[in-house]
């Protein structure tokens, strides 16, 4: 009896210290994490809080200026589309590593913050480092390889396209990394062209795919331009990585107002990036000025889904109000649940009951 309620103090402490734990940050529903990250190593203060502040509108939180040593958390709107920014501790290797890590992995998407009035590729390069330690990977799709256990029969590879076919003779390979990978018996299924590098990044384990950015600080600076290109040239050299750059210059006039330019495109690229479209639902009391945000490509039923799990389950027909080339007035569709959204269209769902 006395060890049922040891153990049950025991829980409520290590949920409550989960609850408290900043590192652990939640993730505000509807929004979308944009996480940011910086080098530490001769570069801390590179503006991460800054720019916090000056898009979440004034955080009172935030001191810029002063070393940010847990998870700093804003909300930045934009056009009825929130994101939830998140600053990370500068990387660097302290005993907060992981859990910083944990973060990034969690992330929506990543803002790698560089200050351009400081060397920038060093900057670059030791956040890079960092991230591949840990089998981060930026702006590029996982490797089309999936490997799974089996009870039997050895280790079988399928080439499951021309392409795929392509890398045929890197079986010897796949069957050494299997082993290296504590299997006797795997199917692993190849679906496109795969490099060696590919393949060992399928074996890591761990691995995960973020999307990223670079956010250039500083750029009202002297001699930031030469970095920013600097910056540039690096980053075209290393041709693995593709990656959109934004400078960005936060001043102040001399009544003290704040003036940001060069993040006019950030929100609306972060959704193209993700793959996300706006959609604006209709009802009796007209259209809604806050549209829901879904994965392109998503279907009439899984707008009702979003909305509401019985409006799926009751759903009738809906009306979708599109624009069409050439059209002055929106088009009138009717569509069952299976039919496709496109991005700003205007959707009406009809109920059975
Ligand atoms: N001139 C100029 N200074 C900036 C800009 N952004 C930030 N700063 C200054 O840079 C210093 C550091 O800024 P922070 O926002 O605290 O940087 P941080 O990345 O949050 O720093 P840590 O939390 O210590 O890692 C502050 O003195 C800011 O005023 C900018 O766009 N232009
Ligand atoms: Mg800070």
């Amino acid at each position: 009896m006395i060890e049922e309620k040891e153990k049950k103090i025991r829980q409520i402490k290590s949920i409550a210290s989960a609850i408290e734990d900043p590192f652990t940050f939640k993730h505000e529903p509807d929004t979308i994490q944009l996480v940011m990250i910086s080098d530490f190593f001769e570069h801390f203060g590179v503006g991460k809080t800054t720019l916090l502040q000056n898009l979440s509108g004034g955080l009172k939180s935030a001191k810029p200026g002063i070393f940010t040593a847990e998870p700093l958390l804003g909300i930045f709107e934009w056009k009825h589309v929130k994101f939830q920014l998140v600053e990370e501790p500068a990387l660097h290797q302290s005993q907060h590593l992981n859990r910083i890590i944990g973060g990034v992995r969690r992330a929506d998407i990543l803002a790698l913050v560089i200050d351009l009035s400081r060397d920038p590729v060093s900057q670059i390069e030791n956040i890079l480092s960092i991230l591949d330690s840990y089998h981060i990977y930026l702006n590029r799709k996982p490797p089309q390889l999936k490997i799974e256990r089996t009870g039997s029969g050895g280790v079988q590879i399928f080439f499951l396209s021309k392409d795929a076919k392509e890398c045929e003779h890197l079986s010897d390979f796949i069957k050494d990394m299997v082993k290296a990978w504590g299997a006797v018996n795997a199917s692993v299924r190849i679906y496109e062209k795969v490099s060696i590098e590919e393949i060992e990044i399928a074996f890591s384990r761990g691995a995960s795919f973020k999307a990223a950015c670079i956010i250039g600080s500083k750029a009202d600076k002297a001699n930031t331009k030469e970095n920013y290109i600097k910056l540039i040239s690096f980053l075209k050299k290393s041709n693995k990585l593709k990656i959109e750059t934004y400078p960005v210059a936060i001043t102040y006039t001399q009544d003290g107002e704040e003036i940001r330019k060069g993040l006019d495109n950030l929100a609306q690229d972060i959704l193209k990036k993700l793959n996300l479209i706006r959609i604006f639902t209709k009802s009796s009391k007209g259209v809604a000025e806050k549209p829901l945000v879904l994965l392109k490509d998503s279907t009439v039923g899984e707008v009702a889904k979003d909305i509401h799990k019985d409006l799926f389950e009751t759903f009738k027909f809906a009306y979708i109000y599109r624009e069409v080339e050439g059209e002055i007035t929106k088009r009138r569709i009717k569509t069952g649940i299976n039919f496709t959204v496109n991005d700003f269209d205007v959707i009406e769902i009809f109920s059975r009951l």
